[in-house]
């Protein structure tokens, strides 16, 4: 039987770098696009391996609009957290009843919109994404540091899909691991992107910045409240502790630009609600105060007010 076509929705360096290693696997990809983006992707997505190597163009099957008898049985969503229901909107009548969807988001509240709007037979995967990438231009992403996808079940009856899916991704030479809990390894991520994020988008400094003494009191505040949550919460600290996951990130991705220095950089809106939003809504009935991210998510809102394009 041959295996169902996976659609991948949102064009950004991780929906490129998914789609591109997976047609170059041989399988059928389909990528959702908006109208504005099909003509530049028709001559195909160039996947460069690092940012010296030569890319390689990988042709994939573009849609922009939804046809009649559309079938999505496999669907990847890599868009920002806060453009997942308006992208998915257009295509969520298209998803067959047995649907297989594994979300890409950073931080959290997206899953569960996206959960939601599920019918009860359809499954839902969340992942928790390290891999490095950067679109050089709006066609072409380069692979810039390997990561790993950890993935788990979100909701929904298929008790097959998180296997399915590790395979899939690991053929298309993406390094998946399926873990029996996804919800603390989703945290885990949040603590690391409201430690990061924030900082080297206010700042306008690499990860690595961070290490320095200036930033170490700020960093270790916002470790220490993170802590209490987690306490709280009966969330485990990672391997190493919560410090030492943050620490070992700002070393492992010294030289990297954070995805909300970036969009702050581009004017673009970040990804503040669903990471230190999230973190602050979970903190709300728990009756904690966090001052030290309530400042840092209130200083982003300005400072994405501030940028002339969001
Ligand atoms: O996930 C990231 C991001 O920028 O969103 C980190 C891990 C901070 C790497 O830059």
């Amino acid at each position: 039987m041959s295996e169902a076509a996976v659609f991948v929705l949102g064009a950004g360096s991780l929906g490129l770098l998914y789609a591109s290693k997976l047609a170059k696997a041989g399988r059928p990809v389909t990528l959702l696009v908006k109208p504005n983006q099909a003509q530049a992707l028709s001559l195909g997505v160039s996947l460069k391996a690092s940012d010296a190597s030569l890319p390689k163009r990988v042709f994939v099957r573009l849609i922009s609009q939804p046809y009649a008898d559309l079938s999505i049985e496999r669907l990847i969503i890599a868009t920002k957290a806060g453009q997942v229901l308006s992208a998915l909107e257009p295509w969520k009548p298209h998803l067959s009843a047995d649907a297989q969807i594994l979300m890409l988001q950073n931080g959290l509240g997206s899953q569960a919109q996206v959960a939601d709007q599920l019918l009860p037979t359809q499954t839902l995967l969340a992942a928790s994404v390290t891999e490095g990438a950067y679109k050089e231009t709006s066609t072409c992403v380069v692979h810039a540091a390997r990561g790993e996808t950890l993935l788990g079940r979100w909701s929904g009856p298929d008790q097959q899909a998180e296997k399915t899916w590790e395979s899939r991704l690991t053929i298309a030479g993406l390094q998946a691991r399926v873990v029996d809990a996804i919800r603390p390894v989703l945290w885990h991520k949040l603590a690391v992107n409201a430690v990061i994020n924030p900082l080297t988008g206010l700042h306008r400094v690499a990860n690595g910045a961070l290490a320095s003494r200036e930033f170490q009191p700020q960093v270790q505040a916002l470790c220490g409240e993170l802590q209490q949550v987690f306490k709280r919460l009966g969330i485990p600290e990672p391997e190493g502790g919560l410090l030492g996951r943050v620490e070992q990130v700002i070393y492992a991705t010294a030289q990297n630009f954070s995805s909300m220095y970036q969009d702050l950089q581009a004017g673009r809106q970040t990804e503040i609600d669903f990471i230190t939003g999230s973190l602050l809504k979970a903190a709300k009935p728990l009756k904690l105060e966090l001052a030290h991210h309530q400042q840092l998510y209130e200083q982003v809102k300005q400072a994405e007010r501030h940028s002339p394009s969001v």
